[in-house]
């Protein structure tokens, strides 16, 4: 086996966006493609020589080819030890508790999230840090930096890595070690919640379904589910991994997890419904006949979290996205902890939890988690939720209704303008920023502007700064309009317009969201000139 120096020559185009380098798979499979990413990883990634570097995906098309190139160029790289997925799978979550519980250097994780699969699909590659969270802004930075002046690679001249069962082989000088990729996940969510008041109320005849849509979660959810808390066989619905997802979206919203949705709104469905993502990191919580907002569902849990084993000791603080609803924000006021703002990505929360202010965080796009890993967790929220269902022994519409009833209700929605041309959707966000000087003060239908900017964040921690990060409109009622591009998509562009309104009276909590929020709606398409500027009447997805 020798190692090889590859000449190559930079692409313009990876650059890092919200949560890694996203692509079609087409562009990935362009020669040196995928090989320049990594190894700018590995150049930026400080001293990885001698080290562990976990590495796994979500399964989807190009995973395996992927993962044997980055095994031959970690040992290329002179890497000490990759701990790998079986069959090259690990969930981001599983991913980010491995990393922590053998305290890694790193990690490695290929996957595009929510994004669809498949040939015609898409992938991506992401790069997390010892704390087992996404690298924070300066290492991105400088992947990017490095990607753009890269001139060679490095690659071992080796053969394919069998990775089908667990176990431990050389690749040159360097181990790779095959890991269970569900057991240590597992066992952490063990120690979190409590399996046996959760087993007491499945066996009462308490029933959920959980939607793996086809992607990573599907092991994990037969696992601890059914196997681990006794849920009936059947539970767990289209939970086996598949390279193009089963032709779906593997998003957990309204919109994709229809089968889901069709059965928790049958009369015959069950009482519970979730549902996670390609990569397992996100969630959609639905009740009988119900839908919880992934902002109400923050808030819950943070109302909740006493009753939950491994947060009984009390929360340090909470944090959220800036578009998130506001509803956590009421329920940290009344419980007298901090609440903190951050910008869309997941990495922002790292800091905030390594430094012991946060505990739990969350964003509106269907995104929770809390300091037992980096990442946000899609069955951990699952679990949280079943945990608090079988303390409290109330259907999940109750749980919500009298939590509006206690904090108010934040109605919220969110319009998703999927692949506009980028010079349109920029010319939106230019358009309204060109306004901000006439807006201040002035009425807009019922509501009066008292603020808008372009949301710029300091981290408390380290003082790093992170501009532009959303236009945000907000009125003196507390209702807010943020306007923001999608920093996931791969198509042209994506802009998503968050809606919100604070409504105190009980008596008015029962409304659809979308009518509540009409005439903000409205004001949010005419501030930006959606319509004229995009030829779109109405948004691609509402959730
Ligand atoms: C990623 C990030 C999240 C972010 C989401 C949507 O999630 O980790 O923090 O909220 O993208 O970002 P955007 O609005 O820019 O598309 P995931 O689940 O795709 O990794």
């Amino acid at each position: 086996m020798t190692i090889q120096q590859i000449a190559t020559q930079p692409f313009s185009d990876q650059r890092p966006g919200t949560s890694g380098l996203r692509k079609k798979v087409t562009r990935f499979q362009q020669p040196h493609y995928l090989e320049n990413f990594v190894q700018s990883i590995f150049d930026s990634a400080g001293d990885i020589q001698g080290k562990t570097v976990v590495l796994g995906g979500d399964g989807r098309y190009y995973n395996q080819q992927a993962i044997q190139t980055i095994i031959r160029m970690a040992a290329a790289n002179d890497i000490g030890k990759i701990m790998v997925g079986r069959a090259g799978l690990l969930s981001t979550p599983a991913a980010s508790t491995v990393i922590r519980k053998y305290h890694t250097h790193g990690g490695i994780i290929l996957s595009a999230s929510h994004n669809a699969g498949g040939p015609d699909g898409d992938f991506g590659i992401k790069y997390n840090t010892a704390n087992g969270g996404p690298a924070p802004e300066k290492i991105t930075e400088a992947i990017y930096q490095r990607s753009k002046e890269i001139d060679r690679y490095l690659i071992l001249d080796s053969t394919d890595v069998p990775l089908e069962q667990c176990g431990t082989h050389r690749v040159g000088g360097m181990e790779v070690e095959v890991i269970d990729p569900v057991a240590d996940y597992a066992e952490l969510m063990e120690q979190l919640f409590d399996f046996p008041a959760i087993r007491n109320l499945l066996a009462e005849g308490f029933t959920l379904r959980f939607d793996a849509m086809h992607a990573i979660t599907g092991p994990y959810a037969h696992e601890i589910l059914e196997n681990r808390l006794g849920a009936a066989t059947g539970t767990v619905i289209n939970g086996t991994p598949l390279p193009d997802f089963g032709g779906h979206h593997p998003d957990p919203n309204l919109a994709h997890a229809r089968e889901l949705v069709e059965q928790l709104f049958s009369d015959e469905g069950p009482d519970f419904g979730a549902a996670s993502d390609g990569d397992g990191d996100r969630n959609m919580i639905l009740g009988k006949n119900f839908y919880v907002t992934p902002s109400d569902s923050l808030a819950v849990l943070t109302a909740n979290a006493g009753r939950v084993p491994g947060y009984r000791n009390g929360l340090t603080g909470v944090a959220r996205s800036m578009p998130t609803s506001l509803a956590v924000d009421r329920v940290a006021e009344k419980l007298g902890i901090d609440c903190y703002e951050t910008p869309t990505g997941w990495k922002f929360f790292g800091n905030l939890m390594d430094a012991g202010k946060v505990t739990l965080c969350g964003e509106e796009s269907f995104g929770t988690g809390s300091n037992h890993i980096r990442e946000k967790d899609g069955l951990w929220a699952v679990l949280f939720w079943l945990n608090i269902l079988a303390a409290r022994k109330q259907p999940v519409a109750g749980i919500m209704q009298q939590h509006w009833k206690e904090y108010g209700r934040n109605f919220y929605t969110r319009h998703d303008y999927e692949e506009l041309i980028l010079e349109e959707a920029q010319g939106i966000m230019e358009h309204l920023e060109q306004q901000f000087a006439t807006l201040e003060g002035r009425r807009l239908g019922s509501y009066r502007v008292e603020q808008c900017d372009n949301f710029s964040y300091t981290d408390p921690v380290d003082g790093s700064t992170s501009s532009g990060q959303g236009i945000r409109i907000l009125f003196e009622d507390g209702s807010r309009i943020v306007y923001r591009l999608s920093g996931t998509g791969t198509v042209g562009a994506t802009l998503r317009v968050y809606i919100e309104s604070y409504e105190p009276d009980p008596g008015k909590h029962q409304q659809d969201p979308q009518h509540a929020l009409a005439p903000l709606i409205d004001i949010a398409v005419e501030l930006g000139q959606i319509d004229s500027r995009t030829g779109r009447t109405a948004p691609s997805v509402i959730t």
